[in-house]
């Protein structure tokens, strides 16, 4: 669908006229923003007006309404997806700023679908420190990505859920503007960011949607008050588009789970999807699946949606969801069947998965209690073993990885082993070997604070 007729075309002539009432502080009409997006997707703007353009809004912003015009301008420049009316309140999404060990679209696409919702998860891959859910489902043989939105639907009728990445139809215009946002230093605007992640969320044709706002030393806003501020702009924003949506603000300091890379984070979403695995990462996937199916009205509370996830994670409900998506998505019977048999343990998975070539182990320098380890740090030595790409395209290493053999607020000896880090690159040099061992934070017992990931819940309004 097109977000302007034949007709209503403005000339290109009027771009400098939208540059400059941005720059100088004033606001765009609906019909501006209608005409500047227009312009991006048909190509129309010059790279130098658009570079010029997202300066002027990173540097003086938006107004509510003026978001809310962005992203939904934005997702009407491609294909807006359409779902039978018996579905109505059931198509549900969550979107996440990025962390370290962020594994939980894994188990919670799966585990919604187990509850009765579809989720058509369009998901990204990896860039910088963070990981991409679809690098993770790649480490798995035959799991295919792309799929057609014919084929997205037939999967959600047979499974409930997939997992896939951007189709070309779908928001040509963030493709545009997200490529000249990274060269043009403009990726940090909450309007722009906004726009960006909503319009894609818009696009899949939501009835409710949760968004995973991180904050601490290995996410995109460092404090609480800034992420809570993207989260309002995004629900304020969401909501008038029609999708309920909410937000959790989660504290992303240390990894999430104890293993980081992508190959061993499949590892450790299959162990949650068994009703094993780290209390940390169920505590995300019962909080977050828990919000939407309360949101979307399935149950009375957040409470009984809480409990509503931990039931198909402890009963092997979500486990055949996550089982059918593999099949559905091109791994073979043999595999999925392997992978997901609730007796196969985390060793056996490599018989599947492929191994990194080396591991070596980090120990413990003093007595003490663990009190931190620095995600951020941590994610940037993997990212130097191969782990994760520089620029959007590069190839990465699935194997790299890190599995922390010591959890926060737990007692340590000088020698304990504490990290165990798996590469292929011949040896790990001296500088990644302290970096590493930097990001341990040793203390007294009364020096730590156990705090649950999720720190608020912001509510649709
Ligand atoms: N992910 C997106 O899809 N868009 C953005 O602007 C950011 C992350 I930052």
């Amino acid at each position: 669908m097109s977000a302007m007729s034949e007709g209503e075309e403005c000339a290109v002539s009027s771009f400098p006229e939208l540059i400059r009432r941005k720059r100088d502080g004033g606001r765009l009409s609906k019909q501006d923003i209608r005409t500047f997006v227009h312009g991006v997707s048909s190509g129309n703007i010059q790279e130098g007006q658009l570079g010029a353009m997202l300066m002027a809004i990173w540097q003086k912003g938006m107004a509510a309404d003026e978001t809310v015009a962005l992203t939904q301008e934005m997702m009407l420049s491609g294909e807006v997806l359409q779902w039978p009316a018996d579905w109505a309140g059931l198509v549900v999404d969550k979107h996440s700023t990025g962390g370290v060990g962020d594994k939980v679209s894994l188990p919670l696409a799966p585990a919604l679908a187990a509850c009765g919702c579809k989720v058509p998860m369009i998901s990204g891959r990896g860039l910088a420190h963070t990981g991409g859910t679809l690098d993770k489902l790649e480490s798995i043989p035959g799991f295919s990505v792309s799929q057609s939105v014919e084929k997205i639907h037939e999967i959600l009728v047979n499974v409930g859920c997939c997992i896939v990445g951007q189709t070309e139809t779908l928001v040509p215009a963030d493709r545009v503007m997200y490529a000249l946002r990274d060269a043009t230093s403009t990726v940090d605007s909450l309007p722009l960011i906004t726009g960006s992640i909503l319009s894609k969320k818009g696009a899949e044709g939501l009835n409710a949607l949760v968004l995973d706002v991180k904050f601490g030393k290995a996410a995109l806003y460092k404090d609480l008050n800034s992420a809570r501020e993207l989260a309002q702009s995004m629900v304020t924003v969401g909501n008038s588009m029609g999708m309920r949506t909410g937000a959790v603000l989660s504290r992303m300091d240390a990894p999430i789970g104890r293993l980081v890379g992508n190959t061993l984070e499949v590892c450790e979403s299959l162990e949650c999807l068994k009703g094993r695995g780290p209390d940390d990462l169920r505590e995300l996937v019962t909080s977050l699946g828990g919000y939407l199916l309360w949101m979307s009205g399935r149950v009375a509370s957040l409470a009984r949606g809480q409990e509503a996830l931990a039931g198909v994670l402890g009963n092997g409900a979500a486990l055949q969801k996550f089982q059918a998506m593999l099949q559905a998505q091109g791994v073979s019977a043999d595999i999925a069947r392997s992978l997901c048999c609730s007796t196969t343990r985390p060793a056996d998975y490599f018989l599947h998965l492929k191994p990194a070539q080396h591991k070596a182990e980090l120990t413990v320098q003093s007595d003490g209690t663990v009190v931190d380890i620095d995600g951020m740090v941590l994610a940037q030595v993997l990212h130097k073993l191969g782990a994760g790409r520089t620029k959007a395209g590069e190839p990465i290493n699935h194997s790299v990885g890190a599995e922390l053999l010591v959890t926060l607020g737990q007692q340590v000896k000088k020698g304990d082993a504490w990290l165990r880090v798996h590469y292929d690159s011949p040896t790990l040099d001296s500088q990644q070997h302290s970096d590493l061992q930097a990001s341990l934070l040793i203390g007294s017992a009364d020096s730590y604070h156990a705090d649950p990931r999720v720190a608020e819940f912001i509510l649709p309004q």
